[in-house]
C-alpha cells in the first residue's frame, strides 16, 4: 500500500499491522490528504483476515500536532461541510480491528483527538496531550469535547479545553486518558506486545467485545447492556467459543481461527 503521507505494514508482526503517520516536517499535521489515506489503508486493513490489530504511530517528536492549520486558515464554513470530513472522522471510529495508538512527542488537537479514536494508548514518557484549538480560537471538532470528558472527567477535560495547556504522559496516564507510559525507546515495542497478546484472542470475540466496550463508552447504560447481551450470546455461535472452552478443560493453549 503506497501512500503520500503515510506509511503502512500490514505485516510489521504475526497479525498486526502498522500505519505511521508521515509528515515529519509538519509535526504530522493532519492534513486532508493524509485523513483520507488513514481512511483507505484502515478499511483496507480491516478487511484482511490476517491481520487482528493494528498500530497506529508517528515518530518520537510528534504522534501529530492537530489538523493543518494552514490548510484550514482560509475555510469558511461552507467550504468545511462540503468537504465533510466527519465521514472520514466517523469511518476510523467504525473500524472493527483494535487500534492502539502509541504516542511519542505531541498529541494536540486533532492528534490527541485521533489517538483516543483509537482504542488504547501506550504513550512515550516524552508524550504531551493537549486540546489547544483555543489558542487558536476555535474549539475541538473531532471528539474532543466528549471524548476526553468521558476518559477524563468534567473538571479535567474543561481545564484541558478551556486554558488549551499540555499534560505529560504521567498525568495522562493518573487521569486515565492513556493505558501506559514507558521510556521513549520502548513504547513501540510496548504498543507491539499488547497488540500481539490481543491477536492470539478469537478475532471474533475481539470485534464483538471492542464494539460493546464502546457502545458502553458512547450510550447508556441500559441500551449498552442489552447491546453487550446480543454480542456475548454471537460469541456462542463460533467455533473459537468451542476451541476457547475445550481447550480450557483439556488443559492446552487454545488455537483460534476466526470462525
Ligand atoms: N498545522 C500546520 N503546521 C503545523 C502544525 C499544525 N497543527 N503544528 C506544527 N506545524 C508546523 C509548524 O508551522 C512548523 O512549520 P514551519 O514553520 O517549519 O514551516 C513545523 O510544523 C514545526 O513546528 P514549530 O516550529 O512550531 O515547532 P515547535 O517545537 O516550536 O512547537 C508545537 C511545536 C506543537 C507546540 C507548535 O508547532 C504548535 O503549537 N502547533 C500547533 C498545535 C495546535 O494548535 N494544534 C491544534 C490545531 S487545530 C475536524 C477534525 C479535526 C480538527 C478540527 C475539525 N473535523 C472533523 C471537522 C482539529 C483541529 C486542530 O487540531
Amino acid at each position: 500500500m503506497e501512500f503520500e503521507f503515510i506509511l503502512v505494514n500490514p505485516t510489521f508482526a504475526q497479525h498486526v499491522a502498522l500505519i505511521q503517520l508521515n509528515r515529519p516536517k509538519e509535526l504530522n499535521a493532519l492534513n486532508l490528504q493524509l485523513m483520507l489515506e488513514l481512511k483507505q489503508a484502515l478499511a483496507h486493513l480491516d478487511d484482511q483476515d490476517e491481520v487482528r490489530c493494528i498500530i497506529i504511530t508517528g515518530n518520537q517528536q510528534a504522534f501529530a500536532a492537530g489538523a493543518d492549520i494552514k490548510q484550514m486558515e482560509s475555510r469558511t464554513p461552507i467550504d468545511l461541510l462540503k468537504i465533510d470530513q466527519f465521514e472520514t472522522w466517523d469511518q476510523i471510529r467504525k473500524t472493527k480491528k483494535p487500534i492502539i495508538a502509541a504516542v511519542s512527542g505531541f498529541a494536540l488537537g486533532g492528534g490527541c483527538e485521533l489517538a483516543m479514536t483509537c482504542d488504547m494508548i501506550i504513550a512515550s514518557e516524552t508524550a504531551k496531550f493537549g486540546q489547544p484549538e483555543i489558542k487558536i480560537g476555535i474549539m475541538p471538532g473531532a471528539g474532543g469535547t466528549q471524548r476526553l470528558t468521558r476518559a477524563i472527567g468534567k473538571a479535567n477535560a474543561m481545564e484541558l479545553v478551556l486554558t488549551g495547556k499540555f499534560i505529560g504522559a504521567e498525568e495522562a496516564k493518573s487521569l486515565g486518558l492513556i493505558n501506559r507510559v514507558v521510556p521513549e525507546e520502548l513504547y513501540l515495542d510496548e504498543a507491539l506486545k499488547l497488540a500481539k497478546e490481543i491477536a492470539q484472542m478469537s478475532p471474533i470475540a475481539v470485534r464483538l467485545a471492542k464494539e460493546s466496550v464502546n457502545k458502553a463508552f458512547e450510550s447508556g447504560l441500559q441500551e449498552g447492556l442489552y447491546f453487550e447481551r446480543k454480542n456475548f450470546y454471537m460469541t456462542f455461535a463460533s467455533e473459537d467459543q468451542k476451541e476457547g472452552m475445550s481447550a480450557f478443560v483439556e488443559k492446552r493453549k487454545a488455537e483460534f481461527k476466526g470462525k
